[in-house]
């Protein structure tokens, strides 16, 4: 009787995997893909507490190796409405849809941490 039980969590656990599989990952917007060394890369340079630029422009469907660069501080970088995270000093490649992401500081940097934003523009 028990061994049913223990199979039946299997088959749960395995079917809430399977889940996770399809739908995980990249979001519908785009994300981080596999890392291509030779993709134009865009470099978001941040310190304490501001992004370099206002705004950071790519093209849609495009390899991207965005890279951050914290000339002050220590950041990190979270894309809006995407599974896009890059740690302080890191690069992932990504490929977006077309639309308007804000990019944002996921570390907890200091009193200015919260205006810390800038547009991702994808035309
Ligand atoms: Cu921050």
């Amino acid at each position: 009787m028990k061994k049913w039980i223990y199979l039946a969590a299997v088959v749960c656990f395995v079917a809430i995997i399977a889940a996770c599989g399809t739908s995980g990952g990249t979001s519908e917007a785009g994300g981080v893909i596999d890392t291509d060394a030779s993709a134009a890369e865009v470099v978001v340079k941040a310190k304490s507490w501001e992004f370099e630029q206002a705004e950071y422009k790519i093209k849609q469907g495009e390899a991207i190796n965005l890279k951050l660069e914290s000339t002050d501080g220590v950041h990190g970088i979270q894309v809006t409405k995407t599974d896009i995270t890059i740690p302080n000093n890191k690069s992932k490649t990504i490929s977006l849809k077309a639309g308007e992401y804000t990019i944002v500081c996921n570390v907890p940097c200091g009193t200015g941490h919260t205006k810390m934003q800038a547009k991702l523009i994808v035309e």
